[in-house]
């Protein structure tokens, strides 16, 4: 068994390209025979101090402040964008335009325009895509999601999800780029509550309306010098001049979904004392299912068809007999992690390349995502419930 080597170009060095890189050294060892053997070839970050670093500590072959370089090389067949969101679609453009497959950090885009682009531009140029909404990768997301398919809790009536952090509540937490519409679209929407969307989307199926309300508690925050992402662990001094803050630090929505199911997601990066809490519980005509990414070994279910008196939530932990287990450790609560979701991220893409299939979720779903946040954002403006538009 020899996979065939498949050289990476990744842009932007932060906090991303780290999961990236420790993605495509583990998915082999992990899942053999791999679908592929990525090879990191070249990182590029704009500040060149950065770059070099990056390329030494995430084991690249080369480095370079110009993401074209990576455009050019004839030798790179993924381009994987870890950028700000804003230059998210034209590199995305440029890559399938040269024939490389994309992967791309989330949110897909800006706006629903630009991600039509992306969509559009992959489609026509045959490259394959992923938008890395991890989250959905989860071992216990993905039993939830068998356990509906095969009607284990019945017709899904109603959901509810959240996402809750804390890394922003702090007055004197930056103004990050992830505060300033221009460089990341929306706030904690775009950058948390799109992975609750993306999870109850795959899980429960498409949204057909929404009705939102959005606030901004900290009206302005300390300027942050450069594009460092501090996810505001940086405090600043009293003396940092400030700056108006022009997306939302929290949001809450209803959804009526294609199928008549309904349901609410609430995202906040101002909960204080709440770190990576997305949780989601979907009700069904047979059964509820719960799960918390704090607790993710673990997916609790309730069957109705259970004898009355034994009825009740019960906890699964996932292991060697559930989605991707024969991969993964051999007992079940060894530990799923962050890092497991973007090994397996990482290995249904290079599988979809292996197959040509499409890998899921792909610039259409991120697409899609795109047009339910700017319904998002229409509704909190209007005060009133907006039809999501579809993808074309
Ligand atoms: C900050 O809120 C952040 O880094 C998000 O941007 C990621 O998508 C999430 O996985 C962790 O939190």
């Amino acid at each position: 068994m020899n996979p065939k080597k498949i050289h990476i170009g990744l842009i932007g060095a932060g906090f991303m390209a780290k999961a990236h890189s420790i993605a495509y050294a583990g998915m082999p060892m992990f899942f053999w025979p791999a679908p592929a053997i990525p090879v990191k070839k070249m990182i590029v970050d704009m500040n060149e101090d950065i770059a070099r670093d990056a390329k030494e500590k995430l084991a690249f072959e080369a480095y370079s402040t110009d993401w074209h370089d990576i455009i050019n090389d004839p030798e790179i067949e993924v381009v994987d964008i870890c950028t700000p969101n804003n230059v998210h679609a034209e590199i995305a453009v440029a890559a399938a335009k040269a024939g490389k497959h994309i992967l791309c950090e989330k949110p897909l885009a800006l706006t629903p325009e630009q991600a039509g682009e992306m969509y559009r531009a992959a489609r026509e140029n045959g490259v394959k895509t992923m938008v890395a909404f991890n989250y959905r990768k989860t071992p216990a997301v993905q039993l939830a999601k068998k356990y509906i398919d095969e009607g284990a809790i019945g017709d899904i009536l109603d959901f509810r999800g959240t996402y809750l952090q804390d890394w922003s509540a702090h007055p004197d937490s930056p103004l990050s780029w992830r505060f300033q519409k221009s460089i990341c679209g929306s706030g904690a929407l775009g950058d948390i509550g799109t992975h609750v969307v993306d999870m109850l989307r795959f899980l429960v199926g498409d949204f057909k309306r929404v009705n939102a309300r959005t606030a901004t508690y900290i009206k302005e925050r300390p300027l942050q010098s450069g594009m460092t992402d501090s996810l505001g662990n940086l405090r600043v001094d009293q003396d940092t001049p400030k700056k108006a803050v022009d997306v939302d630090d929290q949001c809450m929505f209803m959804i009526e979904c294609e199928n008549g199911a309904f349901g609410s997601i609430e995202a906040t990066r101002n909960a204080w004392g709440r770190n990576n809490y997305i949780t989601f519980e979907i009700h069904g005509t047979k059964g509820s299912i719960y799960f918390n990414y704090e607790r993710r070994d673990e997916l609790q279910v309730c069957f109705a068809d259970d004898a009355s008196n034994r009825r009740g939530f019960r906890t699964v932990y996932t292991g060697p007999n559930h989605p991707y287990g024969d991969g993964l450790w051999p007992i079940p609560a060894l530990g799923i992690g962050y890092t497991e979701t973007k090994i397996i991220e990482c290995y249904d893409f290079f599988r979809a390349l292996q197959d040509g299939t499409e890998a899921s979720p792909n610039f259409r779903d991120g697409y899609a995502i795109e047009l339910i946040s700017d319904a998002i954002l229409e509704s909190a403006e209007k005060r009133e419930w907006v039809e999501v538009k579809e993808v074309e």
